[in-house]
């Protein structure tokens, strides 16, 4: 009898491959794992759905009289909005609080990057470890001056170079100050733009010390402190600035003097960069300062004969999230995927080890791995996880060498471990990797001058009608690389020259879009004649997602080389995270915003609760920065919206007839049957 009026034990909900992602590699192993009955993000996304208050930005945690909620009304706000928490906090206030924190979170994450970078700089500068070196001098005598340190010295009436070692010391000091310094503002913003450093002055936002920004967000968000939002905003903005001219900017910087500045280089992209004959290490995570000797570690001769020894022809190392950006771009170390690939490398059953250490890493690969003989690996003293399978071995700058060989042998002697569930999707993609500031200068400088000439040219005659900045993360709530690639291409079709990072440059990687070759196919007449003369692609990757200060001093150089205004708010530029999730996003965000960039973000904001606060955000800013943020889900709108205002930019900069003449142009020769 209780039998019978047991419910029938209903199959549990499973995403469907087609809907959760364009990749097809991705939909293969998403069907692979329903097969093998592993659960993985994407069911779990359709099964579990998002809070809608929490959503819209509008529920209170910070106290334990809440949480409090403060849905919008069914027919929306008529009149005055009288919604309020126990406290009074009203919806701006919980909304601009909530945004702060998540800009505190995100700052927090890349500054403390930069921060584990910067002491390991000081490591090398005072010579405590032989593993890590200085293998750009020349960026180091570069970014010296910032820090207010010499590169000559006089001696018997001449100027010589100063000594690097001295340099070194002199800089790292210096950059580890920045965090923690009493007084002053940070150093870097001295790179911005002047009438940028001016606005920021005029508004009160110059960032003091990097984590003194940090701190600050977390005691004016407390209970009964900030209830202003515009207050609260500006100290947003404050600390958004810490992280991309501070955190982000030295973290980058110091790491292209530790383990060279990136140039172009060819690569391949997707889970099929996986061997089945070879040892699989998959290094995931964020600080290059771990994968840097990974890769060192898996090219040395002695791990190459162990592999052998145990039967594996080689070791294949690949990437994903940042990390997989960090050594693709000084290695041409290939990434298996994005961040929403990261339990499919683990399901090909192929995957020796995955190595993780900070940020943007699934608790759930625990689980996953636990199915498999995969060695889940985490080395960071502040990132470990409960899951009991799961190995600990701590990563110690001075030791680097030795942690590292430990780990990759870990991962060799695991290759004859592997069970007969192997299946590694056939897909990869090839790529080039590898831009930054100053390859793009080497590229699209003037023969004899050092800038950005030949861009800034051609985006006054219109060949390039404007620059982009496409960047940022998945999100399991929207189809994988769907508006990546989507908007990406609806912007280079419309001559738009697209520079990206983090996951959408793995994503652009993975689709074929970082290929010269790619110019021809998908991109409008004017780019892709610049793409074809230069040889470069039309999708310029330029790193991982602290690498988005490359974005900024790429900017400021297009402003530098003249002709497109004084600021970078100027530009006929825009930015855009299609698939963003994480609070890095939205830190990265404001301080694009902050530094005048008009930034579109897609799926949602968390502000739709808080109109007014809204509108703050959407309208205001844009009169205090020359920025401001806007939200499209729809990718063709969300391109489409940002070259609108690449349009609007080149108006007001009357360069817009050049690109009506281009456009004529085409438009005869097609009409004399030339094209
Ligand atoms: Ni960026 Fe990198 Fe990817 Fe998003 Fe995560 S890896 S730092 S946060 S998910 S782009």
């Amino acid at each position: 009898m209780a039998e019978a009026t047991k419910a029938p034990a209903k199959a549990p909900k499973l995403a469907d491959p087609m809907e959760a992602s364009i990749d097809v590699a991705t939909q293969e192993m998403i069907r692979r794992a329903q097969q093998l009955q592993i659960e993985t993000v994407f069911d779990r996304a359709v099964t579990m759905k998002p809070c809608a208050i929490g959503m819209q930005g509008i529920c209170c945690k910070n106290c334990a009289m809440g949480p409090c909620r403060l849905p919008l009304p069914k027919d929306g706000i008529q009149g005055e909005d009288t919604r309020k928490g126990l406290c009074g906090a009203t919806a701006n206030t919980i909304a601009a609080r909530n945004f702060i924190r998540m800009i505190a979170g995100g700052a927090a994450a890349h500054s403390d990057h930069g921060r584990g970078v910067a002491e390991t700089f000081l490591s090398v500068a005072r010579k405590e470890t032989e593993d890590y070196t200085i293998k750009d001098p020349a960026k180091l005598r570069a970014i010296a001056p910032y820090y207010g340190v010499e590169t000559t010295v006089e001696a018997d009436g001449e100027t010589l170079d100063r000594d690097i070692d001295e340099i070194a010391l002199a800089v790292a000091e210096s950059a580890i100050a920045e965090w923690g310094k009493n007084g002053g503002e940070l150093l870097y913003l001295d790179r911005a733009p002047k009438p940028l450093q001016e606005k920021w002055e005029a508004m009160g936002v110059k960032p003091r010390a990097i984590d003194r920004e940090i701190v600050e967000i977390m005691h004016r968000t407390h209970m009964g402190v900030d209830q202003d939002y515009k207050n609260l905003m500006k100290q947003g903005a404050r600390a958004s600035l810490a992280d991309g001219w501070g955190g982000s900017m030295i973290g980058t910087d110091l790491q292209d003097v530790m383990f060279g500045t990136p140039s172009p280089l060819q690569s391949e992209a997707n889970l099929g960069i996986m061997k089945e004959d070879h040892v699989n290490i998959i290094v995931h995570g964020h600080e290059p300062l771990l994968s840097e000797m990974i890769v060192a570690a898996s090219q040395s001769q002695e791990m190459l004969d162990y592999a052998k020894e145990k039967g594996a022809k080689g070791i294949q190392l690949g990437g994903i999230c940042c990390t997989a950006n960090e050594i693709l771009q000084r290695h041409g170390v290939p990434p298996a995927g994005t961040y929403l690939q990261q339990e499919l490398a683990i399901i090909t059953g192929a995957c020796d080890a995955m190595v993780v250490d900070v940020q943007c890493v699934f608790q759930n690969l625990a689980n996953v791995a636990k199915c498999f003989h995969t060695k889940l690996i985490t080395t960071h003293p502040i990132a470990k996880m409960e899951q009991e399978n799961v190995i600990h071995i701590e990563f110690d700058e001075h030791y680097a060498m030795q942690d590292a060989k430990r780990i990759v042998k870990m991962a060799i002697d695991n290759f004859q471990e592997r069970g007969a569930e192997i299946m590694i999707p056939r897909h990869k993609t090839k790529q080039i990797a590898g831009f930054g500031v100053e390859s793009i200068q080497y590229h699209l400088g003037g023969t004899f001058r050092g800038d950005y000439y030949t861009l800034n040219d051609n985006i006054i005659n219109g060949r390039i009608r404007g620059i982009a900045g496409v960047v940022g993360c998945n999100n399991a709530r929207t189809k994988h690389n769907d508006a990546h690639i989507k908007i990406i291409k609806e912007l280079i079709k419309n001559d738009v020259i697209v520079l990206t990072t983090g996951c959408s440059a793995i994503a652009a990687g993975m689709e074929g879009l970082l290929t010269p070759e790619a110019a021809g196919v998908h991109c409008g007449p004017g780019l892709a004649e610049v793409c074809e003369t230069v040889g470069i692609p039309p999708v310029l990757h330029l790193g991982s997602c602290v690498d988005n200060s490359r974005i900024l001093l790429a900017a400021t150089e297009v402003v530098k080389a003249g002709g497109l205004g004084d600021d970078i708010s100027d530009l006929p530029a825009a930015g855009s995270a299609p698939e963003w999730m994480s609070e890095k996003a939205i830190s990265i965000g404001q301080y694009f915003v902050s530094s005048g960039v008009y930034t579109v973000f897609g799926y949602h904001m968390p502000v739709e609760g808080a109109p007014v606060f809204k509108d703050y955000l959407y309208k205001d800013m844009e009169k205090m920065y020359g920025g401001k943020w806007d939200c499209e889900a729809d990718p063709i709108k969300h391109a489409h919206k940002m070259i609108a205002h690449i349009d609007k930019k080149r108006a007001a900069l009357g360069i817009d007839k050049a690109r009506e003449r281009v456009l004529m142009d085409m438009a005869d020769r097609q009409a004399l049957g030339m094209e």
